[in-house]
């Protein structure tokens, strides 16, 4: 399929998707989301496709939503179109690993869609920040949820009142970035780390991320009892016998996915 505001290549089981509106710093516009949506879709449809992986450019990952695209919006224009809820849900609906490669400025909604992915690989240059407060809104998907479940109250409460950003050293200390590489090295890195999640079964990788995200959903019992039943459904696999005799075989493990 032919988009205009991202790029895609699929290769070695990893769909690469680059945020591409370089001119706005890859601020999301509904056509930008709607496309990110439907190339997801496309992802979770392809079976070469086992992980994906988000990135923008050296300067910006996305500098957040188009503000001159919401200026002279109303109330009424944001709340019937339910403004961004239909491309959100689209992007979140994927049951397949994404991961963010964020260079650059992830600012408002550019923080909060690599949010939305499994976890973030930050390049040293990157800057997170919700500055909604200093446009007289707030943010609106998901960086006042995410970001305080994510980095705890204090540090949110701090990112979201006073619209400061927090650099990359800054957000793996706060457990926001699951590691920083060097900048020229970051899509390396992401797509490196990606290879290494295609390579194991699938089926193992698709209950690992549900039960991550229901964790999110549930009291700590409930999450527990999911978390067990869904390893125990995994011993109805091909892929438990296999990866276990290739541990007492002494060899390399050949999922097949059943
Ligand atoms: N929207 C539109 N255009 C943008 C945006 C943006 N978010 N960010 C940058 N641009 C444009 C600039 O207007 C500029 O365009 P032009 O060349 O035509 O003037 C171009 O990109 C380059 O930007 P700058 O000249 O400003 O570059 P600098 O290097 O000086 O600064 C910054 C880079 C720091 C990233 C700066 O551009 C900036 O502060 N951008 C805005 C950041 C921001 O406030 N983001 C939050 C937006 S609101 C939001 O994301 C809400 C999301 C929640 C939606 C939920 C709905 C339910």
């Amino acid at each position: 399929m032919a988009y205009k505001t991202i790029i895609v290549e699929t290769e070695d089981n990893v769909c690469l998707i680059r945020l591409n509106r370089p001119e706005v710093m890859n601020a999301l516009n509904l056509e930008l989301l709607g496309e990110l949506g439907a190339a997801l879709g496309e992802a979770q449809k392809n079976d070469k496709v086992r992980v994906c992986v988000i990135t923008g450019s050296d300067k910006a990952f996305a500098a957040g939503a188009d503000i001159k695209m919401m200026s002279e919006k109303s109330f009424v224009d944001v709340f019937t179109a339910d403004l961004f809820t239909p491309e959100e849900q689209a992007i979140s609906r994927i049951r397949k690993p994404v991961i963010a490669a964020v260079a650059g400025y992830a600012l408002g909604g550019g923080c909060e869609l690599a949010m939305m992915a499994d976890f973030i690989i930050a390049a040293d240059t990157a800057k997170f920040g919700q500055p909604e407060v200093n446009l007289g809104v707030m943010p609106g998907m998901g960086g006042s949820v995410r970001l305080t479940r994510l980095v705890g109250r204090a540090k949110a409460m701090d990112m979201v009142l006073t619209g400061r950003m927090m650099d990359a050293e800054e957000a793996e200390r706060a457990g926001l970035v699951s590691r920083v590489v060097p900048a020229k090295k970051l899509v390396e890195e992401a797509l490196g780390a990606a290879r290494k999640i295609a390579e194991k079964g699938a089926l193992s990788v698709m209950a690992i991320k549900e039960t991550v995200q229901r964790a999110d959903e549930m009291p700590l019992s409930e999450a527990l009892l999911f978390e067990r039943r869904m390893f125990h459904a995994l011993f109805a696999t091909e892929d438990q016998k296999e990866g276990m005799t290739a541990f007492i075989d002494k060899r390399e493990p050949q999922f097949r996915d059943k």
